[in-house]
């Protein structure tokens, strides 16, 4: 990264978009490994507020394309709800274009920025998920699949390939623990054995993505579920946070969904005692889910939905690990062994599943 890259004027960024309304004041919003995120307060309630970020481009580095699939996306969702005369979840993420009439503004100092009109929410406290919630947020996320199930326009560019690619994610472990940049092996050698006894299980879905059997979709990837918006009364708004919006299977996003929501714990506790499953949660999230999807999925995919939460945790747990080894050089951390402890935590929420995968599986099907 070049030095000056974290000097930057948000009013002066801001005022690079074409928005309505003057600046009053801004806000980081720190939510998010990757990007940073500012709230932009607008003088007049009349106008809008906004929401500018930096775009992670070591990460992104192609911003071209990702603009265009987020364009495509938003775009392509906001018409179906004006088509369909949506009244509960009624609009969606809008990008706000640069003087330049582009889709994002590149500063001198080599930094990209987008702009989205922002979207009133309450901000979600992960502690108090309730199961209404749950099942609005299941709702959202099959809306958003059945939706973009008919894309125009062709193939997505894929912004991050391999993004949920467990044989490239195996591999880029394998080369994280030859080089044992930091000599952490050692500290993680359980968890690596751990990695490794699993490893054969979880590559199925890569086996029957290879036999053609799980269609290949337009997928968010990255469905925590604090990238859902929710208003005060608990509706659930929308789905942000597009960047990784590809091709994918469904059973990516389903399955990280569920990994961020029925984990008791937040993701990075490390009193592992804490981490158990909530099975409330993963009953109303389904059932909102299959609400929606039930038209559009093949028998394949409903069959590995429950599965796949094992399999989202397992690969997210492999990269908090993978990128421990190599020295936190992508997920942001706040202290050292942090990435350590976020696999830790993960691996434990994996045994949680694990014990209860039958009970999973009945979920699907009472659903299905
Ligand atoms: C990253 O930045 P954030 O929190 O939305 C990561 C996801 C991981 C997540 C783990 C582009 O997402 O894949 O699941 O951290 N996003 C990217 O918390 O790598
Ligand atoms: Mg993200």
């Amino acid at each position: 990264m070049n030095k000056h890259q974290n000097y930057f004027d948000v009013k002066s960024i801001i005022n690079q978009f074409e928005i309505s309304g003057d600046f009053c004041r801004a806000e980081s919003i720190s939510v998010g490994h990757i990007n940073d995120t500012f709230l932009i307060k607008t003088k007049d309630d009349n106008d809008p507020d906004y929401v500018i970020q930096r775009i992670n481009h070591n990460i992104f580095k192609d911003v071209d394309k990702l603009m265009d699939n987020i364009y495509r996306v938003t775009t392509h969702i906001t018409n179906k709800l004006t088509t369909l005369k949506e009244t509960h979840h009624n609009r969606y993420l809008e990008l706000v274009k640069s003087k330049n009439q582009e889709l994002y503004y590149h500063d001198k100092f080599g930094n990209y920025w987008r702009c989205y009109v922002y979207c009133p929410n309450k901000t979600v406290d992960f502690n108090v998920i309730t199961p209404a919630m749950a099942f609005e947020g299941g709702v959202v996320l099959g809306k958003f699949q059945a939706f973009l199930s008919d894309l125009p326009g062709g193939r997505l560019h894929d912004i991050i390939p391999d993004f949920h690619n467990l044989e490239k994610r195996l591999s880029d472990f394998n080369m994280a623990i030859k080089n044992n940049l930091l000599k952490r092996v050692k500290i993680a050698k359980a968890e690596i054995d751990f990695f490794n006894y699993r490893a054969m299980e979880m590559l199925k879905v890569n086996e029957i993505g290879k036999q053609g059997l799980l269609p290949v979709r337009v997928t968010h990837n990255d469905t925590k579920f604090n990238n859902i918006l929710f208003d005060e009364n608990a509706n659930a708004l929308c789905i942000i946070d597009l960047d990784t919006v590809m091709n994918g299977y469904v059973l990516f996003d389903f399955g990280d969904a569920i990994r961020t929501l029925a984990n008791t714990a937040a993701e990075d506790e490390t009193n592992l005692s804490r981490v158990k499953f909530n099975f409330e949660l993963y009953d109303c999230f389904s059932k909102g889910y299959l609400k929606e999807t039930l038209p559009i999925l093949t028998k394949t995919e409903i069959e590995y939905l429950a599965f796949s939460a094992k399999l989202m945790t397992y690969i997210i747990a492999l990269r908090f690990l993978t990128d421990f080894l190599n020295g936190d050089v992508y997920f942001k951390i706040n202290y050292k062994t942090h990435n350590l402890n976020r696999a830790r935590n993960q691996l434990e929420l994996l045994k949680q599943m694990d014990k209860n995968f039958g009970r999973m599986s009945e979920i699907i099907g009472k659903y299905s």
